[in-house]
């Protein structure tokens, strides 16, 4: 990995892409890093709007990203959206390890573990993400969490960090410390962070069940001898209740254990790099514990989830023809459970994920390297797939209905495997204009447990949240994705801009079709279960044709010395291509353009942003136009000491009243928000942070 970048770093300065003076802009033509930290030597590279996480989900970090943005499904519970793309499309890794959230509906989305006490950095591939990240169809996002790195010195030497934080929105704070010890051959860390907040405000009062309650603690120890390195890894989160209001239950506890154990050598002249990663997700939501009950103890529901995750990695550099040859395998194991009771009914017992198992085998390789002019990348990735599913039980106070689909599911075929083909061709070049970026990629995804195996229509869906029922489709195939990206980095005397264009073909994409051909007719066992369970036009997962485009960029103009002007500017559109209908959940397009005043040790940023209204819904899944807004939001960093450094940012200066248009739809009775109703963002949010790092 150091090696590639070092080849780009030389392309990039040889081109006076990185010229001195334009501190805004970021690094990398296909990766953008966002760093959180109060170092003040990492603060050359960093947006100061980026750097600021002001919300307790760091989702929302890399939602500020040229076509990125947030599908808020609760305060802990964001996914990131890139390019149209979001939920289990966005590849997304903690530390370098890859890993299963635990939730059906992604209540414990990736970033779920990655609190803004102890993110350190999170890098976002521009575009899609490079073949050895592994299978992901959009970008590619991996958030380090704050630890000690070797040092150059023989003694042991201490290191630490406080990150403390405040917000009014809801009455949170949130405070993390990190410390440890360092030399050039041993270390060892460890950490905790604890985060609590209520419910959060809006102009017309509070949207209930948004509070939040985030643990997390872990330690870590390498050794490092010559040109090797061992470095082990073991972290628990623990979550305890945190609304989800768009959903029909919300967090009661989210229990993951995280252990990576990692080797690096060099072996003549190629990098090897081996993990082997471990997670383990406990899971229990309910709709009764923190939000108001049902009127009947009958519809009392809790959900008892598990996912476990075994991984393995094996990845080489080798120097090969000015450039780099990547290659490696990567296999993971992974098995998720689910099981709905009602603490009512001892007999009510049903067996929504039945101890399903999903493996994959991965094998990759890559060349990157320099032309005489620009250079390129070309790469093969290949993943084998096997999927199966236990039996479906229930217990006995299930009516008749759902006994039929058990029986239906548990006599089916329920294996799978299938063999999927990932291809990645870039070529970039750099000219008196700017830098020209050019990708040429065929991306896949393999349908999730959910979408195999949900024998039982419920609302289930990795946080769809649309108010449908869904059921899985044994027969479903593989999401393939054609992609075309090009962009252009410019830099001017005194501006810069980098704006890309990106189409995205998608073949057999994975989405709720009508059960069958009279929705709204309940005659068939499934929608007589769907029915009971509060939808009689449920969703079947299959594979249709789709198509996502647009344009994102950001920019920027030097205006003095101290004064700049910056911004981002992201449109896309999602459309079927097989009906006349647009893909569910769309960012609408979003225009922002922030003043900044810089001095040495702080400055001030004055912002605008604008979102456009979105009536490029979906009819399939009833999804309810949204209307534009704009807002300004001003934020301040001040570099104290070389040590110590304070922000602050007031969100949503004058108090506008807005939707979201990725927010969902509220779902908890007794709210000032009706039932039914698109969440609103929040009001007046005055947020401040202090850290320290030594
Ligand atoms: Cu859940």
């Amino acid at each position: 990995m150091k090696l590639r970048f070092l080849n780009l770093g030389l392309l990039l300065a040889t081109t006076g892409i990185m010229t001195p003076g334009l501190a805004a802009k970021p690094e990398g033509l296909y990766s953008e890093t966002i760093t959180v930290t109060a170092r003040r030597d990492r603060h050359d590279d960093i947006r100061i709007e980026d750097s600021i996480p002001n919300m307790a989900d760091t989702a929302g970090l890399v939602a500020r990203l040229p076509g990125a943005a947030l599908v808020g499904n609760g305060s802990l519970s964001g996914q990131v959206q890139y390019r149209g793309a979001y939920g289990y499309r966005v590849g997304t890794r903690i530390n370098g390890q890859s890993f299963r959230s635990g939730g059906p509906n992604l209540m414990d989305p990736p970033m779920h573990y990655a609190p803004p006490t102890l993110v350190e950095t999170i890098k976002v591939s521009r575009g899609t993400s490079s073949l050895s990240f592994g299978p992901s169809m959009s970008a590619g996002v991996d958030a380090r969490l704050k630890q000690v790195e070797f040092s150059e010195s023989s003694t042991l030497e201490s290191r630490f960090d406080l990150t403390l934080i405040g917000r009014t929105a809801d009455n949170s704070h949130a405070a993390g410390l990190m410390g440890g010890v360092a030399s050039d051959s041993l270390k060892a860390y460890g950490y905790y962070s604890d985060e609590e907040g209520s419910d959060l405000d809006y102009p017309d009062g509070n949207i209930e069940n948004t509070f939040h309650d985030r643990r997390v603690y872990g330690a870590g120890i390498g050794f490092k001898s010559g040109n090797s390195s061992w470095e082990l890894e073991l972290r628990r989160q623990d979550t305890g209740p945190t609304g989800n209001p768009p959903f029909a239950m919300d967090i009661d506890f989210v229990e993951t254990d995280f252990a990576r154990l990692k080797y690096e050598t060099l072996l003549s002249t190629t990098h090897m790099t081996a993990s082997l990663g471990y997670s383990d997700v406990a899971h229990g939501m309910n709709n009764f514990d923190h939000r108001q009950p049902p009127a009947s103890m009958m519809r009392f529901r809790e959900n008892n989830t598990a996912a476990e995750n075994l991984n393995f990695a094996l990845g080489f550099v080798t120097p090969f023809d000015n450039g780099d040859l990547e290659y490696g395998l990567d296999i993971e194991e992974g098995e998720h459970t689910a099981r709905i009771t009602n603490p009512n009914n001892a007999g009510f017992m049903v067996t929504q994920v039945p101890d399903v198992e999903q493996e994959r085998a991965g094998v990759y390789l890559n060349w990157r390297g320099t032309l005489t002019v620009g250079g390129y990348e070309a790469g093969v990735r290949v993943d084998r797939y096997s999927d199966t599913s236990g039996m479906a039980e229930l217990g006995p106070a299930l009516p008749m209905g759902p006994r039929m689909l058990a029986n239906a599911f548990n006599n089916a075929d329920r294996d799978w495997d299938d063999v999927a083909v990932d291809l990645l061709l870039r070529y970039w070049r750099p000219t008196d204009a700017g830098t020209w970026r050019f990708s040429l990629a065929r991306k896949n995804r393999a349908p999730t447990y959910l979408e195999r195996y949900a024998w039982l229509p419920t609302a289930a869906s990795a946080g769809l949240a649309d108010g449908n029922n869904y059921v899985g489709n044994l027969e479903l195939e593989v999401e393939t994705a054609w992609i075309l990206e090009a962009g252009i980095d410019l830099a001017g005397g005194h501006w810069w801009a980098r704006p890309t264009l990106f189409f995205h073909q998608v073949d057999d994409y994975i989405q709720g079709v009508p059960y069958d051909d009279t929705p709204g007719t309940v005659d068939s066992p499934v929608e007589m279960v769907s029915m009971m369970n509060g939808d009689t036009t449920p969703l079947r997962f299959d594979n249709v044709d789709a198509r996502m485009y647009g344009l994102d960029a950001d920019y920027g103009w030097q205006l003095g010395e101290s004064w700049r002007l910056e911004g981002v500017l992201s449109i896309v559109r999602g459309e079927r291509r097989d009906i006349s209908d647009n893909l569910y959940r769309i960012s609408p397009d979003r225009l922002t353009l922030g003043l900044v005043y810089d001095r040495t040790n702080w400055s001030v940023r004055l912002e605008g942003e604008g979102l456009r209204h979105q009536s490029n819904v979906s009819d399939t899944n009833s999804e309810q136009e949204t209307s534009g807004y704009g807002l300004v939001n001003l934020s301040a960093s001040w570099q104290a000491t070389d040590d110590i450094k304070v922000s602050g940012v007031i969100d949503n200066l004058f108090d506008r009243e807005y939707q979201q248009h990725l927010a969902g739809y509220n779902r908890v009775m007794g709210s000032d928000v009706p039932v039914g109703d698109r969440l609103p963002g929040v009001g007046r949010n005055l947020y401040v942070r202090f850290s320290y790092h030594r």
